[in-house]
């Protein structure tokens, strides 16, 4: 018998990991479904482009109405801005090119209904998102989190603008200042949802709303929907105001406490805040 050792048997080969984004058509509507269950949806640059990516196809496609929705069965919708990809206080985090921004854009301007299909928690720029969209259809699993002040972020303008845009400044400072997930019953009281619906029919009610849409004139919906967004969107700002918030929000991402933010986050502890 030979002595030579046995060649090992070739390792199986890995199985490719899901995609990060997946995209269907369903009778005239388009699905995007946020599939990355490992960092909860997290919205990194890959996560972002794959969405936008789908969004422009459905757009090719004149589809007029488009669903996100996470996975089936994930507990968490999206954990918001991946805090990865974050800067770390040499440039701002929330600039104009920022993916979270891009997107926010791209579902802003699609000519026609993105509507946010959620099950699951919610948290920061991806409350951006779904307050982004023309509805959200939502369950009582649900839950929705602001927290820039969780890191020590300053949030942009244009973000405070979109939740101004829908809620009494009241809640949006509750909201703001607490970071506290606003419960899916409570978001529908206050307006941020359209609907609350059972985990179990979230999904059919929420195709039935799209289905109805398909059925409308796309040219005006496509108007009706730009003209929206112009009149929420294009506020005048005096450039010296303009100069005046960019230079308090350097002063805060610059800052000690926005760095403890993050490091505390990837430590998985709570961050200690001194006002530096
Ligand atoms: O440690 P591994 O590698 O397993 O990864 C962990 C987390 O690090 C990762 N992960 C994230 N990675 C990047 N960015 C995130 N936002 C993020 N969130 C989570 O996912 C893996 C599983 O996380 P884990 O163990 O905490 O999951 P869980 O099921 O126990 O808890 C789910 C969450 C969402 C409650 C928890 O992950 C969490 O609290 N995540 C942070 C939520 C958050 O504060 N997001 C705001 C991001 S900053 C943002 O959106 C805006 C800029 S702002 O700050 O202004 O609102």
């Amino acid at each position: 018998m030979s002595d030579a050792p046995a060649t090992p048997a070739p390792a199986a080969p890995a199985t490719p990991a899901p995609p990060i984004v997946t995209s269907e058509v369903r009778s005239g509507v388009g699905i995007v479904t946020l599939n990355h269950v490992a960092h909860r949806n997290a919205l990194s640059a890959a996560l972002v482009n794959g969405l936008i990516d789908a969004i422009a196809e459905f757009q090719k496609q004149k589809l007029m109405a488009v669903v996100l929705r996470a996975a089936p069965g994930m507990s968490v919708w999206s954990a918001g801005h991946d805090i990865r990809e974050l800067p770390r206080g040499d440039a701002d985090p929330l600039g104009y090119f920022d993916p979270l921004e891009r997107v926010l854009r791209a579902i802003r301007h699609y000519p026609g209904a993105v509507i946010a299909m959620v099950h699951g928690t919610v948290w920061g720029g991806a409350f951006d998102l779904v307050a982004s969209c023309d509805m959200i259809i939502a369950d009582e699993t649900s839950g929705f989190a602001i927290t820039p002040v969780n890191l020590g972020l300053p949030y942009n303008t244009t973000g405070l603008l979109h939740f101004v845009d829908r809620l009494p400044m009241n809640l949006v400072r509750e909201m703001f200042f607490t970071a506290t997930p606003v419960k899916g019953e409570d978001a529908a009281r206050w307006g941020i949802v359209n609907h609350l619906v059972p985990s179990a029919d979230l999904e059919t009610f929420t195709l039935a709303l799209a289905d109805g849409i398909t059925k409308k004139a796309p040219l005006a919906l496509a108007v009706i929907k730009e003209q929206l967004r112009i009149i929420s969107d294009d506020r005048p700002i005096a450039a010296q105001t303009f100069e005046r918030i960019q230079d308090m929000r350097r002063v805060v991402y610059e800052s000690k406490d926005y760095e403890e933010g993050i490091n505390a986050f990837f430590a998985k502890r709570k961050p200690v805040f001194k006002g530096q």
